[in-house]
């Protein structure tokens, strides 16, 4: 089954192929097979796009500037459901300096009662925004706002890493809401460089063949 084509990359060796060209294929293939992704991580906003606010802040005590306890804090919860978090993921909490905090609770009883007592939980610093990245010791994490009244107001989103919590009733997500890195996907340049690679190797490994064995 000599084709046209494989007759070309007979010709062609991964030895004599340019250093840069090389060096490129390579990091298309650490990015596609997660090598570099991974440690950077993926960003998520608490809340984007299930949280209807005024404005852009999405870590909020009200919707659309009403107090609605239930429906807030079910609508953090669809949020977190419908994202599949793992270490080195950091969670964006987006509010205005002042207006909120983002405090990690203990333990699950503070979080459910709001029992938001001294040494239940850290404060995180605030930040542009406020972030939190996901370690490998984490098993559930539990955030609220300790402005007064806002914990029972519905502000609040418990988070399991690596767990498979997806919502029974997927609510279908904007486009925006797909974390940046994620918008990069289909046939990938790394899946395509993936296949290179491997043809050249068998090519490359055909061409040593006819001078000495080589076994693949
Ligand atoms: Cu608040």
């Amino acid at each position: 089954m000599t084709s046209r084509v494989d007759m070309l990359l007979r010709s062609w060796s991964w030895s004599r192929a340019p250093a840069l060209f090389k060096v490129v294929l390579l990091l298309a293939i650490s990015v596609e097979t997660g090598l570099i992704h991974n440690v950077q991580g993926k960003n998520y906003t608490v809340g984007a796009d299930y949280v209807n606010v005024v404005g852009n802040a999405s870590w909020t005590n009200t919707i659309n500037g009403l107090s609605q306890p239930a429906a807030l804090e079910a609508a953090y919860q669809k949020w977190a459901d419908s994202v599949n978090f793992t270490v080195g993921d950091t969670i964006n909490f987006d509010y205005e300096r002042g207006q909120h905090t983002v405090y990690l609770v203990d333990t699950k009883s503070a979080y459910t009662s709001c029992a938001l007592t001294a040494g239940s939980g850290q404060t995180l610093p605030y930040g542009t925004p406020t972030t939190y990245t996901i370690k490998d010791t984490d098993v559930v994490l539990y955030f609220t706002c300790t402005v007064s009244g806002h914990c029972r107001a519905g502000q609040k989103v418990k988070i399991v890493p690596f767990g498979v919590t997806v919502s029974p009733t997927p609510a279908p997500l904007p486009p925006n809401n797909v974390p940046d890195s994620a918008h990069a996907s289909s046939p990938s340049m790394g899946t395509i460089a993936m296949l290179l690679l491997v043809l050249l190797s068998i090519f490359q490994a055909q061409s040593y063949g006819s001078k000495s064995p080589v076994t693949l």
